[in-house]
């Protein structure tokens, strides 16, 4: 499958990793939008938010109880936005589901 962040999961691109397990990996984002910029993404191939299902949300879930580490590694000390672009409507640019984990500075709302 070609797919830009199943090869940095499985170690062909290389990245700077900033957390990895059996099922995860949290790495900078190339084109950072804050002083912490972070993508979390599972090590299976979902390519958005649609095909999430009974069968896989583990890992998203898995996702979600590692934020609280992952932010800590980066060092946040105050909160941190976390989105998720569904489908190129909403700015999804890379088809494997992933989150960016962002901090460090104010962010505006609703987001533009
Ligand atoms: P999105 O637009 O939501 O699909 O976010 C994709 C993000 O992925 C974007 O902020 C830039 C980042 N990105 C794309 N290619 C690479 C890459 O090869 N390495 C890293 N570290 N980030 C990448």
């Amino acid at each position: 499958m070609d797919c830009i962040f199943c090869k940095i999961a499985a170690g062909e691109i290389p990245c700077n990793k900033v957390y990895e397990d059996d099922q995860i990996l949290a790495f900078k984002d190339l084109n950072p939008q804050a002083p912490v910029h972070v993508l979390v993404i599972p090590k299976q191939h979902i390519r958005w938010a649609y095909d999430i299902t009974p069968e896989n949300s583990a890992v998203v879930a898995h996702i979600f109880e590692k934020l609280p580490e992952i932010a800590k590694i980066c060092g946040v000390e105050g909160g941190f936005r976390l989105v998720n672009n569904c489908g190129e409507d909403a700015g999804q640019s890379v088809p494997h589901l992933h989150f960016h984990l962002m901090a460090g500075r104010e962010f505006g709302w609703p987001a533009g």
